[in-house]
């Protein structure tokens, strides 16, 4: 008898099975160049529980993490074009595609991380969001990702005077190259995962990240002065197909968008936690860190304006922002 249950049981599985009920869930896919365990990653593991729950399992989440879809800027294509759904990424790169995404890009918008996320969890944080719809993406959340400073194997950089005649790799986005021409050197735009090989053969001197990524990224090893001149403290984007998400019912729309507000919370915590880890770390492989002129940097950056904040919603966007107190 028990063994006829036995086989009752699994031929209802079976069946189940080719009925296809054990397909019912939806997993979506979802990009980041970072390492397990970095907090964007993390992030983004994170509403996957929460939607998965919440849908009673419906969906799913996968993060592909380490650049295993390619670099940046390829995984924004797959997620526009909807051969992936989700994609935690920086803003740089929207800087030509989305043209709202400039502002927070800027050399010193923000003040400080307060004022970035007062800026970023208000109405203008959700003018930027709404930015990305003609662009065919939902933006989700808005992640921390601290400031960025530049790095390099010749010197510490002191003052703008050091930065003369330096090769730095920026992130790609024009406003990154204009801001390191203002400073007197030279930009590369290139890849995240070319940066490493390239510092180590000379090609470039340096480059400019936060700690996590110069920590992660091995960068450190090859790259051993930090100077803090924080000149960006722009957070990343959690982005979703829109196609993906219009499909989704009303009901789903709001557990999709509530989950990954709540996961912001969870990111916030992790990046201030890896912040510290980070710095400890690079300080172990032999990084030295030092501070830095940084009026001498602010001054210089009005070309960069100039050339970047040209028409009457940028510059409105701008003048709300310093607005923020
Ligand atoms: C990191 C960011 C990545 C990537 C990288 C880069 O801070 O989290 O998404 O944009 O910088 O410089 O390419």
């Amino acid at each position: 008898m028990r063994n006829v249950s036995k086989l009752f049981g699994s031929v209802v599985v079976v069946s189940l099975l080719t009925l296809g009920v054990a397909n019912a869930q939806t997993v979506l896919k979802s990009s980041d160049t970072h390492p397990d365990g970095y907090p964007t990653v993390e992030g983004v593991k994170y509403f996957g529980e929460l939607v998965k729950e919440r849908t009673g399992g419906r969906y799913a989440v996968e993060v592909y993490h380490s650049a295993q879809l390619g670099e940046e800027k390829d995984t924004i294509e797959q997620v526009r074009s909807g051969v992936i759904e989700l994609n935690r990424v920086s803003m740089a790169p929207f800087n030509g595609t989305v043209k709202e995404t400039i502002v927070p890009a800027l050399p010193y918008i923000f003040r400080s991380e307060e004022h970035m996320h007062k800026v970023m969890d208000g109405p203008i944080g959700d003018q930027i969001k709404a930015a990305f719809e003609p662009a065919g993406l939902v933006a989700l959340a808005f992640y921390d990702a601290g400031s960025r400073s530049f790095y390099n194997k010749q010197k510490a950089i002191k003052s703008v005077a050091d930065m003369k005649g330096m090769k730095f790799r920026v992130i790609q986005s024009d406003i990154f190259v204009d801001m390191v021409a203002a400073l007197g050197a030279n930009a590369t735009p290139m890849p995240y995962g070319e940066v490493y090989s390239s510092i180590e053969t000379g090609v470039i001197d340096g480059a400019e990240n936060n700690f996590p990524s110069y920590d992660t990224a091995k960068h450190a090893e090859v790259a051993k002065f930090y100077s803090l001149d924080q000149h960006t403290i722009l957070p990343e984007v959690f982005v979703m197909n829109k196609v993906a998400f219009d499909k989704l019912t009303p009901e789903d729309q709001a557990i999709f968008k509530q989950a990954a507000k709540d996961s912001v919370a969870k990111q916030r915590e992790l990046w201030a936690a890896k912040s510290e880890e980070s710095r400890a770390n690079v300080a172990k492989v032999g990084s030295e860190v030092n501070e830095v002129e940084k009026q001498g940097f602010m001054d210089a950056m009005k070309p960069v304006y100039d050339k970047h904040v040209t028409d009457d919603v940028l510059k409105k966007m701008v003048a709300d922002v310093q607005a923020v107190q």
